[in-house]
């Protein structure tokens, strides 16, 4: 990357299931650690039609509605990290999708035993980190 040009920005969100059960802690730990960069981080919890935005790949899947109830259940953390490729980073440090096959070593594969409580979303391509990012802090857009 050239001292011009910004860093690659991504949209994590740390899950419900994550907060209610005092990980927050861990895993921005793990980015920090990582080296990356938090460039905006805010508390709430998802509204339904966001969660419809946010989801609009999976809206019309057999697992979305008990993923929607889950997702917009209890409070979330939203964040926007940036770094040197910062999207492939971190989906490696998170892990893939379901947590009881994700590999040790990865914050999925070593808190979640489960496909849809899997503690951690993070965009998965520059495309969806600018949707996404807008969606959520559409004040950095
Ligand atoms: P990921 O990119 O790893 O977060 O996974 P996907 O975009 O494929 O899925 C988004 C979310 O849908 C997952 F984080 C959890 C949920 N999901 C389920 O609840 N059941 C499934 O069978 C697949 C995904």
């Amino acid at each position: 990357m050239s001292s011009s040009s910004p860093a690659e920005r991504t949209l994590v969100l740390i899950k419900p299931d994550a907060v209610r059960r005092g990980l927050v802690g861990e895993v921005i730990s793990r980015f920090e650690r990582k080296g990356l960069r938090i460039d905006a981080m805010v508390s709430r919890t998802m509204a339904p039609a966001l969660a419809d935005e946010h989801y609009a790949e999976h809206v019309d899947k057999p697992f979305y509605p008990p993923l929607k109830d889950f997702m917009t259940g209890g409070p979330l953390v939203a964040l926007v990290l940036s770094g040197d490729q910062v999207i492939d980073v971190v989906r490696g440090l998170v892990g893939s999708t379901d947590g009881r096959r994700a590999a040790a070593g990865t914050i999925r594969g070593d808190f979640s035993l489960s496909n849809r409580e899997n503690l951690v979303h993070a965009s998965d391509s520059t495309d969806s980190a600018k949707r996404e990012i807008a969606l959520w802090f559409p004040e950095l857009d």
